[in-house]
């Protein structure tokens, strides 16, 4: 697939067309389309598998937030009609079946080099190529290079005093090993109550002899109901399919096929409101926000939804005190991702846990085998930590990046991510991001946001070779207009208001700024399509005979 060119040392050195950064499902699909349409392309992953985020969160209850005949490609009828997903909410190991299944059948695994970290990519003017070096001391050059590095994938270590010396075994729920770590017997500390703490959290409780909960902010979960999908239930789905996923793409918000609401939580009376909420708790999963159409703008509204999740964890948690502890009393529900559970709640009830408020009572530090809050040692044979990630921008920020005039990437987002469409940095010409920030990414269901950016991207290098066009790179203009339009849009909403991962709240020094797009996946695909139509209004082209001139005249 490369062809040999002489480098600048003299060595051989490999030239793509492109070279893709990850193969999670955004790096699979996008070899895939450009395979198609005869462009040759590398993909390198630090991982020894395909699979990213789903190859690294191996930890126990690991599952998917989004129903399983959803949360898969589209690109394939085929595949689509042929994969069997055994339950509701398909179980980490079944989701990376299904991506190892995906790089088989497209026989994807030929142009994928493992165990590769991109260290360094350069943009060379001159030549209008990228030089791009890897952690096996190898630099390769490439016309594009595309970021497919995941939202969710630089797990976080929190910065806690001691937790070096720390003698027992210490896990991340997003770096998990990958053989079975068996906690029968141990006493367990669970660090992070966000979706991983709270999936983890009750089938350690099964097996630890004793469990201790560190909650720094108590979270807003869902019930899951999972179970386990029947032959005739997939064959409902995948007789829809068609309009199940012309649905999620055009129509929802969020790329989740649903029933739209028509009204908002103020319309109904409390008699009716509370039976709605209870039909959706029962049925179970993140729809539940979806019930009324403006639990995420009208705080009133989401103040009667966040009543009643609270008044469902006083049921179900039988001391007073913990019941109390464990509800969410200081964002608007939904502003933080909402989280859907198994039992979480009720696993409080069990004798072998206990729950540490850590806002009143801060972890001082780690010792030698404690976990020490509010001047009392909690004794614990491991830690595990569900702190979560440097999301959306953390591992673009691992790779040094540099652009026009050397400028880093890292620079330019010192202040917060910028984009145009989430899809390029001005500066920075023929490197695509997918689901960047600045795109719905996050707050959707992300197969269908990666389906969209890798078809606008595959589409949008075949106009550039049809047209014979060397660069393309956002406008400055329509970059700042779209950052500032990201923003609007996003303090329209309460979303705002929560110190969450979507703000980089998280992170300490991280600029505090709403990362993804809130218009809508619909909205959103609509905006890039015009885009395009349009010739790339917003994006500067330059063909191979302008690169010349610019360089004559210098
Ligand atoms: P999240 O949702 O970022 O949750 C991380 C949790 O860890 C959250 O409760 C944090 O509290 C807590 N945290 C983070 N740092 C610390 C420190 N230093 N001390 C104590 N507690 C801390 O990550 P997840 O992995 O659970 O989920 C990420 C996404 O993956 C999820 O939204 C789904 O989309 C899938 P905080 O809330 O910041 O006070």
């Amino acid at each position: 697939m490369s062809a040999a060119l002489p480098s600048v040392s003299g060595k051989a050195s490999e030239t793509y067309d492109v070279v893709v950064v990850g193969a999670g499902f955004a790096g699979m699909y996008m070899l895939h389309r450009l395979r198609k349409q005869g462009m040759t392309a590398r993909v390198y992953e630090q991982g020894d598998g395909v699979g990213g985020t789903w190859y690294w969160n191996r930890y126990p209850g690991a599952r998917c937030d989004v129903e399983s005949m959803q949360y898969s490609y589209s690109f394939s009828d085929e595949l689509q009609q042929e994969w069997d997903w055994s339950e509701r909410y398909a179980p980490q190991p079944e989701i990376l079946k299904y991506a190892n299944h995906v790089a088989d059948r497209f026989n994807l695994r030929p142009d994928i080099q493992f165990n590769t970290r991109v260290e360094r990519a350069e943009f060379d003017e001159s030549a209008g190529v990228w030089s791009v070096a890897t952690s096996g001391g190898k630099t390769v050059t490439a016309k594009y290079v595309v970021l497919a590095t995941g939202c969710l994938s630089n797990a976080k270590m929190p910065d806690i005093r001691g937790l070096d010396g720390f003698k027992g075994k210490v896990y991340h729920t997003g770096h998990w090993p990958h053989e079975a770590v068996d906690f029968t017997g141990q006493r367990v500390a669970v660090i992070g109550t966000g979706s991983s703490g709270i999936q983890s959290v009750p089938i350690i409780a099964e097996q630890a002899s004793h469990l201790t909960v560190f909650q720094r902010t108590a979270n807003f979960s869902i019930p899951a109901r999972n179970a386990v999908l029947t032959e005739d239930e997939r064959q409902r789905f995948r007789e829809k399919y068609p309009e199940i996923r012309r649905f999620a793409r055009e129509e929802a918000r969020n790329g989740i096929y649903t029933d739209l609401p028509d009204r908002g939580a103020l319309d109904d009376g409390d008699n009716e409101r509370r039976a709605k909420y209870e039909s959706r708790w029962s049925k179970g999963g993140l729809t539940f926000m979806s019930v009324y159409n403006n639990l995420a703008l009208d705080k009133t509204a989401n103040d009667t939804a966040a009543d009643f999740v609270r008044e469902k964890i006083a049921e179900i948690v039988k001391d007073p005190q913990t019941a109390k502890l464990l509800q969410p009393n200081n964002h608007p529900i939904g502003s933080k991702r909402i989280c859907i559970d198994t039992d979480y709640f009720a696993t409080f009830n069990r004798a072998n846990v206990t729950l540490v408020d850590i806002k009143s009572s801060p972890i001082e530090e780690i010792t030698a085998n404690a976990v020490r809050a509010g001047d009392k040692d909690f004794e614990v044979d491991a830690l595990v930590l569900a702190t979560g990630f440097d999301a959306m921008t953390g591992s673009v920020a691992k790779i040094d990046i540099r652009g026009r005039n050397g400028q880093a990437l890292n620079q330019k987002w010192a202040e917060g991510p910028k984009t145009y469409l989430g899809l390029m940095s001005a500066g920075f010409p023929n490197l695509f991001i997918i689901t960047g920030p600045g795109s719905p990414s996050v707050l959707s269901n992300m197969i269908v946001s990666i389906e969209q950016h890798v078809d606008w991207i595959a589409d949008c290098v075949a106009y550039m070779r049809n047209h014979g066009l060397q660069t393309m790179e956002a406008d400055k203009d329509a970059e700042d207009k779209w950052v500032a339009h990201v923003n609007e849009v996003a303090y329209t909403t309460l979303y705002p208001q929560a110190n969450s991962w979507y703000m980089g709240a998280n992170v300490p020094g991280k600029p505090r700024i709403f990362m993804p797009y809130i218009g809508g996946v619909g909205p959103y695909r609509q905006i890039c399509n015009d885009i395009a139509a349009k010739g790339y209004e917003g994006f500067v082209m330059a063909g191979a005979e302008q690169k010349r001139k610019v360089a004559a005249s210098q």
